[in-house]
């Protein structure tokens, strides 16, 4: 099993940083206009996307946790036994937001290995929200996610502290091969100020609810799933809102 010292902690300068619970960081301050005040290289084109009908999810991880099983589930339905290295993907959905407003979800599927880190900056620096993957069969892609969180915190500055995150230990259907607990994984979307869940993308286990609960932490503008259901309840079709 893995503890929380086997991963860098994302360390927050504010005073938030040691209150604990997942929703510490996205219930600060920070309006839109003043995170793009505050911030650095990135972030200060937060304004302008926040008034645009995109939003923009990178999702990462080390290769072969399945990330793109994941993003493939969500997207088409679908699962593939097989493994397909990534350049880097990015999957568009145009939804129906609010009964009359139009919303993209943009979801970019990265490469996951360290070979292209200049793409990793450039997905970190666009994107409005994102997936860390891991598998819970193997520790060592745990461990890799403090590296990009660390990136995300250089790129994004103080946003970080508005942006959803999702933390996500993939594969929970090989529970005989696993190699990071529930509670492991929980315990360092604390410290990071995260969301936190499981899912099987071979099983469809919590992939819908995933995308539902990273669109929930959007505290600029609630955002969901589904056209018709602005409390999120029923999140099997996917559209979004915007208000
Ligand atoms: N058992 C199981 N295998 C999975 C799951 N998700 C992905 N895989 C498999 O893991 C391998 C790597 O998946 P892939 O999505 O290509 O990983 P990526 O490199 O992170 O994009 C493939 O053989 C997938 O079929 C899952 O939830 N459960
Ligand atoms: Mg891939």
């Amino acid at each position: 099993m893995i503890t929380c010292s086997d991963v860098l902690v994302f360390s927050k300068s504010s005073s938030t940083a040691s209150n604990g619970g997942p929703s510490r960081l996205l219930e600060t301050d920070f309006s839109i206009e003043d995170t793009a005040a505050t911030t650095t290289a990135g972030s200060g084109s937060r304004v302008a996307e926040a008034s645009t009908s995109d939003y923009r999810v990178a999702v990462f991880g080390a290769g072969g946790v399945g990330k793109s099983s994941i993003v493939q589930r969500f997207v088409k339905g679908t699962f593939n036994e097989n493994y397909v290295p990534t350049i880097e993907d990015t999957y568009r959905q145009v939804i129906s937001c609010n009964q009359k407003n139009v919303c993209t979800l943009e979801i970019t599927d990265t490469t996951g290995s360290h070979q292209f880190p200049a793409m990793q900056r450039l997905s970190i620096s666009k994107g409005n929200a994102f997936i860390l993957v891991y598998s819970v069969g193997n520790k060592q892609s745990f461990a890799e996610l403090g590296p990009i969180v660390e990136m995300m915190k250089e790129e994004k500055g103080n946003a970080i502290l508005s942006t959803p995150i999702m933390l996500v230990g993939n594969k929970k259907d090989e529970e005989s091969k696993r190699d990071v607990g529930t509670a492991a994984g929980q315990k360092i979307a604390n410290l990071w100020g995260c969301g936190f869940i499981e899912t099987s993308a071979k099983n469809n286990e919590n992939i819908t609810e995933l995308f539902e609960k990273l669109l929930a932490m959007e505290k600029s503008r609630q955002l969901t799933l589904t056209a018709n259901d602005a409390d999120g309840k029923n999140g099997k079709k996917k559209a979004c809102q915007i208000m």
